[in-house]
């Protein structure tokens, strides 16, 4: 089954933001943002930029009908400086003209007096100084520090591993329109319309319900949407309050990249204790998360690193903490894994660094560690477990032995070209671990001609979304899919919406429709029941237009049934909610069954490193993935593919990259390199595992969006293999990404060091 959007994107004829006709009298804005990392505001100019050609107004925090405060979790994150300016990018002003480029040149006439004050942007110097955003969360299970002294080895070490740029097609944008009684309607591209419909009612002092966000698809969002849409659609709002006129803002890509956050960097500790076969018996990690400079969803993003801090292990004792640290950057945000890919990729360097010293194989202790049925995580709650399962069926269709001997051969005939492997197993929760997030509602209608109109909470970023929820509801009527239409996502159909994230979009909305359908269905089914003279509606199904009794066609096809059930005076519509059943998590113990399920996978990666140069290729990802029972093999397919190639850039190439003085380097493109269809593994080969067990997900098919990418870690760790291959001595810091230079330095580590004693 072809994505439903398929056409319409290579025909050019998708709408995004940018494409919404523009009503005339539309403003367009632009922000003017801080210089300077961390400051006393004393003063803004805005005369000369008044005075500019087409400027209607300059908006700055006084103007403010509504609070100027955009923090959804804390209240740390005014939406225009006020006091202080706390990282370079912050939006000071904003200039509203009757043309986009009046409003970019207007706000560079803009200056502002900043006092400037100290600039923090390392996460251990911010917790140093106590700067926290909440106070640090902890998972504790059974006795570490007491296990440690029983283990035969024990290596204590740190991983750091940077950020990351989200870099969606689209920019963040939104476009506002005055509504009737001092309302509006906002176009958003964000993946939370409802974050949108609040943050945009506290600027404006408006209530929601005189506040209507659309959202129809977006350009990506990888999760730099889920909360960080929130600022330009209040712009807009705001401009829109105070003039009476639409307001449009889509950033300059250069302008969203130095003001909008980024995946959060870490910088961790850890102690990896193992018993003399190599199980590991005991884990302690220190995560130091870099949160920027105020909360956003750091709070949440710091726990998931936290449930995720074993990865696909079990380890019976661990101890972990975590800080989330202030810094004078822009507020770090959700990103694919949403913290869980940091813990893993430290967990995983343990495990690397107790490999390495004790000259086994990494995946002898990966192996032997996999988390079994029943095995509990740190958080309390039991594993189903496919982490053995994908590891032995990926091994037997694709032999990791065989490959590691291909690579051993290789690097022992190759001198300045080396090959490396590593396996990389994955696990990750399913749910929001905010548990009252997970649940959606869905709005179904049944019209005359027999078509049917689907609303849901879920947000079309690519992933699929839409096709998986026209697909729910053409399965239960039985229909063909054209004849379904999965409308934009909008607060007046669908109200209290969760943002599409955590992957859960699909089930937790699918269901939600899947419910409606159902109930509609069944209505139908007792309408027919007399017009085919069944006994009862359990003896009527409709299957592909038709309806059957007993199994048995009958005359009566869909849109006469259809007629008949709105004729007798029958509701055609239906809006359900769904709430996923069996979940909780109560931190006051820190432990609880926070997820619906897990999604498990084995991977075994290879690449080849250019000894000379430090430019490498990842030539395959071979991958066991859990799908439970895919819905969708193309578009879960295409997940996967896209997920990998995001992790293998994250770890090896991005390099996201902040001066001591708080200003982004990486600013564009040209500075910021991403995966191109040159850098893509050579070869993605996917083994769905083969299990017909029931589980939590909308049709059995489990959540795709985010697991793939953390296939990804294990480019690092190959690429680490084939720098060892080469430099045998020499033992590469964890210190992600592994961008061609680091592989550089690390191929000439003793080069270097002589270089450097001047030599
Ligand atoms: N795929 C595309 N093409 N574009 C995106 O922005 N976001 C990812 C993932 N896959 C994204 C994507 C992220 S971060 C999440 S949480 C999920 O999609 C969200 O969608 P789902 O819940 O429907 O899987
Ligand atoms: N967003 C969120 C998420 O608010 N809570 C989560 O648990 C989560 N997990 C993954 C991605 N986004
Ligand atoms: Mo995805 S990080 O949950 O938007």
């Amino acid at each position: 089954m072809k994505n439903v959007d398929s056409k319409s994107h290579v025909r050019g004829e998708s709408i995004y933001l940018d494409d919404i006709p523009l009503l005339q009298g539309t403003l367009f804005a632009c922000v003017y943002d801080s210089p300077v990392a961390h400051g006393k505001l004393k003063s803004v100019d805005t005369t000369e930029a008044e005075n500019c050609d087409g400027v209607v107004r300059i908006v700055t925090a006084k103007d403010l009908v509504g609070e100027n405060e955009i923090g959804g979790i804390l209240p740390d994150e005014p939406l225009f400086a006020d006091e202080e300016v706390h990282f370079q990018g912050m939006p000071v002003a904003l200039v509203l003209a009757e043309t986009e480029e009046q409003a970019r040149h207007a706000a560079r006439k803009i200056t502002a007096e900043i006092e400037p004050l100290e600039i923090v942007t390392d996460p251990r110097v911010a917790c140093l100084k106590n700067d926290l955003i909440v106070p640090p969360k902890h998972f504790i299970l059974g006795d570490a520090a007491n296990a440690f002294k029983n283990c035969e080895y024990v290596f204590a070490g740190r991983a750091d591993v940077n950020g990351q740029e989200h870099l969606y097609i689209e920019t963040q944008g939104a476009y506002s329109i005055p509504t009737e009684q001092g309302g509006m309607k906002v176009y958003s591209s964000t993946q939370g319309p409802t974050a949108v419909q609040r943050c945009v009612a506290r600027v404006t002092a408006l209530p929601m319900h005189q506040i209507e966000v659309d959202v129809t698809r977006l350009g990506g969002g990888f999760g730099g949407k889920e909360d960080q849409a929130n600022a330009w659609a209040a712009m807009c709002a705001v401009g829109t309050q105070l003039t009476k006129r639409p307001v449009k803002y889509a950033l300059h890509r250069m302008e969203d990249m130095r003001m909008t956050g980024k995946r959060h960097p870490y910088s961790a500790d850890y102690k990896i204790g193992l018993d003399k076969d190599l199980k590991i018996v005991a884990y302690e990690v220190v995560f130091y998360q870099n949160a920027g400079a105020s909360a956003d969803l750091s709070p949440p993003v710091l726990e998931r690193t936290l449930f995720h801090c074993t990865n696909a292990y079990f380890i019976p004792n661990v101890t972990a903490t975590a800080y989330s640290c202030r810094t004078n950057l822009p507020p770090n945000t959700a990103f694919r894994g949403f913290g869980g890919p940091q813990g893993m990729f430290v967990i995983e360097s343990a495990i690397a660094h107790a490999a390495e010293k004790l000259n086994v194989s990494a995946s002898e202790i990966q192996r032997k560690n996999l988390i079994n049925n029943g095995d509990e995580f740190p958080y309390g709650q039991k594993a189903i477990s496919e982490a053995l399962t994908t590891w032995t069926q990926a091994d037997e269709k694709f032999d990791f032995a065989k490959i590691q001997k291909v690579a051993n051969e290789f690097n022992r005939n190759n001198k300045f070209v080396k090959k490396g492997v590593a396996v990389q197993p994955i696990c990750f929760g399913i749910s929001f671990t905010k548990t009252p997030m997970n649940q959606a509602r869905s709005l179904v209608h049944v019209y005359t001609d027999g078509s049917v109109a689907v609303s849901t909470g879920a947000v079309e970023m690519g992933q699929g979304v839409n096709t998986k929820i026209a697909q729910v509801a053409s399965t239960i009527f039985s229909l063909p899919i054209e004849r379904v239409k999965v409308h934009t996502t909008n607060t007046l159909r669908i109200a209290n919406t969760s943002p599409t994230a955590a992957s859960a979009a699909a089930d937790l909305n699918g269901k939600a429709t899947q419910i409606a359908c159902e109930t509609i269905l069944q209505r139908l089914k007792e309408v027919a029941a007399p017009l085919v003279e069944a006994e009862t509606s359990d003896d009527v199904s409709i299957e592909n237009g038709f309806v059957f009794r007993n199994g048995e066609s009958t005359n009566l096809d869909w849109l006469v049934l259809v007629n008949e059930a709105h004729f007798n005076r029958v509701s055609l519509s239906e809006h359900a909610h769904y709430a996923t059943p069996g979940i909780n998590f109560d931190w006051g113990i820190a432990k609880g069954h926070p997820f619906a399920y897990h999604v498990y996978g084995t991977a075994v990666l290879g690449v080849t490193v250019d000894c000379i140069r430090g430019i490498y290729t990842v030539d395959f990802v071979k991958a066991c993935h859990d799908f439970g029972s895919s819905m969708n093999t193309s578009v879960d397919y295409g997940q996967i593919e896209g997920g990998i190639v995001q992790g293998i850039g994250w770890l090896t190439m991005e390099e996201v990259f902040y001066d001591e003085n708080g200003k982004l380097r990486s600013n564009a493109l040209s500075t910021y390199k991403i995966p191109d269809i040159y850098s893509v593994p050579k070869e993605i080969e996917i083994l769905p595992l083969e299990t017909e067990k029931e589980n939590p997900a909308i049709f059995n098919s489990k959540a795709v969006g985010e697991p793939p990418l953390m296939y990804g870690i294990g480019a690092y760790f190959a690429i680490r293999e084939a720098v060892k291959a080469f430099n045998s001595e020499h033992s590469p810091a964890f210190d992600a990404p592994f961008t061609p230079e680091k592989v550089l330095l690390n191929l000439y580590s003793e080069t270097m060091k002589q270089m450097k004693a001047g030599k």
